[in-house]
């Protein structure tokens, strides 16, 4: 740190440190809690939390929030310290704007505490619950759309319900106390999705259902009576944020802030509309309530993150640190561009007065600014658990349309995941990979020796990545192995020059 700067934001100094910031127009301190939300990264503070901000000035409400993490204590002991007051640096063109954000009350970190997480969820003043747990918080294999039951963390709360330790473990225990309570028995709690997986609330509602259904039939009917869940689209770029930028921003802003976030100006939320219980006014902030999300997240997570994850994995194969500086790479600009255009493009719904090519467009831009550097490493981390919704979802649909000449880009991003697990670059940087199977993809890359079929073989049989429709498809099976093929016998910047230009050899 500075020798000047010393002081670290808190609700004390809010009023005479933070000039450089734009302060709440509202007093905390006179809103009460009605949200808790699991899983409080820098997403959910440079997302949910703002618009929250947003609509508690604009209109006031006992909406603070809650949050709470489940393993980590780093954002408990960076935001309880500053009364959970923390700045969102919005950075784009060379502008910035910083912005002090008050709807989160504390942070409760379960492990330390778990009765107090408890105790918030299975409150009277608890309305909403938000979720951003990331896609393997779930514990739901998109394959058999059911809940994953060989989950360490799923078995582990079957069998012991009373000491939850795993999301969906914890919700399901506190709809039972609500349930058991006089108080709360007939009281309505609303559960949002804020997570990148297609029809996310049916997908937490499904999983809640069969763990309660286990343990209690009574439970799993009060939960269909009394709690509703919604599924949401999210939308912003939020980087996780480093030593190095707290240090900078510390000299900019004139105080310490070890929570702050930064991101991109573009913020989207979408709701669908099925809320048992009142609401903030999310609406005045921006946010779009309508009957039925899984267009909007069909939309998105084919564009924007399908081609985050290309550029992810191709990026760190030929050395590019930063998803800014792989989108500068013309072969990588190239490709997405391709994938957007002629592979997922096809596979979207369009909306009326929507246009798909500024959308596409719009998301190189934000692609693009390098006033937000986010690692290419950390959208490649939990490939397994992401691929499927992103990539291999709409190369089934082309499929099955029989429209195969437009995979090419799709399944390149598929073949450089594969190659991405080898855990080394082209020039011979290693890495770790951070997937929740990492170890069993490890073996399967081990045991494969680089024959393609055998890598195939252990990828279908010991993993549920690939969807069924494809892996029973022969041709699917086919080009992949060619791929892979080829792949070993040229550079990774030769085997994607010749998806450019001759598209998938077989
Ligand atoms: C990214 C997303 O890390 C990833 O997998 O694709 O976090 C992406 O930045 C957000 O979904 C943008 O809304």
């Amino acid at each position: 740190m500075t020798d000047r700067v010393t002081e670290r934001l808190n609700a004390n100094n809010l009023v005479n440190l933070t000039d450089k910031a734009i302060r709440p127009n509202y007093s905390p301190e006179e809103h009460d809690v009605g949200i808790v939300h699991i899983g409080i990264g820098a997403f959910h503070r440079g997302h949910q939390a703002v618009f929250t901000d947003q609509a508690i000035a604009n209109s006031g409400g006992n909406w603070r929030i809650v949050g709470a993490s489940l393993r980590s204590a780093n954002v408990s002991q960076q935001l309880n310290p500053q009364n959970g007051l923390f700045t969102v640096i919005e950075r784009s063109d060379g502008n910035t704007s910083a912005r002090i954000i008050a709807s989160i009350k504390e942070v409760v970190n379960a492990k330390e505490d778990s009765a107090k997480l408890l105790d918030y969820l299975a409150s009277i003043s608890t309305k909403i619950i938000t979720l951003t747990v990331t896609e393997k918080g779930y514990h739901y294999d998109q394959s058999t759309r059911s809940i994953n039951w060989e989950s360490e963390d799923i078995m582990h709360d079957a069998l012991y319900p009373n000491s939850p330790v795993s999301m969906p473990g914890y919700l399901v225990l506190a709809c039972q106390k609500r349930m058991n309570s006089e108080h709360l028995h007939s009281s309505k709690l609303t559960i949002i999705s804020c997570d990148n997986l297609p029809e996310n609330g049916h997908v937490i509602g499904s999983v809640i259902q069969s763990l309660a259904s286990k343990l209690d039939t009574k439970l799993a009917d009060w939960i269909r009576r009394n709690v509703t869940f919604c599924s949401s689209m999210v939308d912003r770029i939020v980087p996780s944020v480093s030593q190095l930028d707290i240090e900078e921003q510390a000299k900019l802003l004139g105080y310490i802030d070890k929570a702050l976030i930064i991101t991109e100006p573009f913020k989207q939320w979408v709701i669908e509309d099925n809320f048992c219980t009142e609401r903030p006014d999310w609406e005045s902030a921006g946010v779009m309530f309508v009957k039925n999300v899984s267009d909007y997240e069909k939309l998105k997570l084919r564009t924007l993150n399908g081609s985050h994850s290309a550029l992810a994995y191709m990026g760190v194969l030929l050395g590019h640190t930063w998803i800014h500086e792989a989108i500068r790479d013309p072969l990588l600009a190239e490709l997405i561009r391709r994938l957007m255009t002629k592979e997922t493009g096809p596979t979207v719904p369009q909306f009326e007065g929507f246009n798909l090519a500024d959308y596409q467009q719009q998301i190189v831009q934000r692609f693009l600014n390098s006033d937000i550097a986010y690692a290419t490493q950390q959208v490649a981390m939990d490939g397994s658990q992401k691929l499927q919704q992103r990539i291999l979802a709409p190369m089934a649909e082309l499929y099955a349309k029989g429209d195969i000449k437009s995979t090419s880009c799709l399944m390149a991003t598929f073949v450089c995941w594969i190659r991405y697990l080898k855990r080394v670059t082209e020039s011979g940087q290693h890495y770790d990979i951070v997937d929740p199977i990492s170890e069993v993809l490890s073996i399967i890359s081990t045991e494969a020796e680089g024959k393609a079929n055998r890598l195939v073989d252990g990828l279908f049989s010991k993993t549920s990545v690939v969807p069924p429709e494809l892996k029973s498809n022969s041709t699917f099976r086919a080009t992949l192995e060619a791929q892979l093929t080829q792949l070993n016998r040229v550079s990774i910047r030769e085997y994607l020059q010749g998806v450019v230009t001759e598209g998938l050899t077989q």
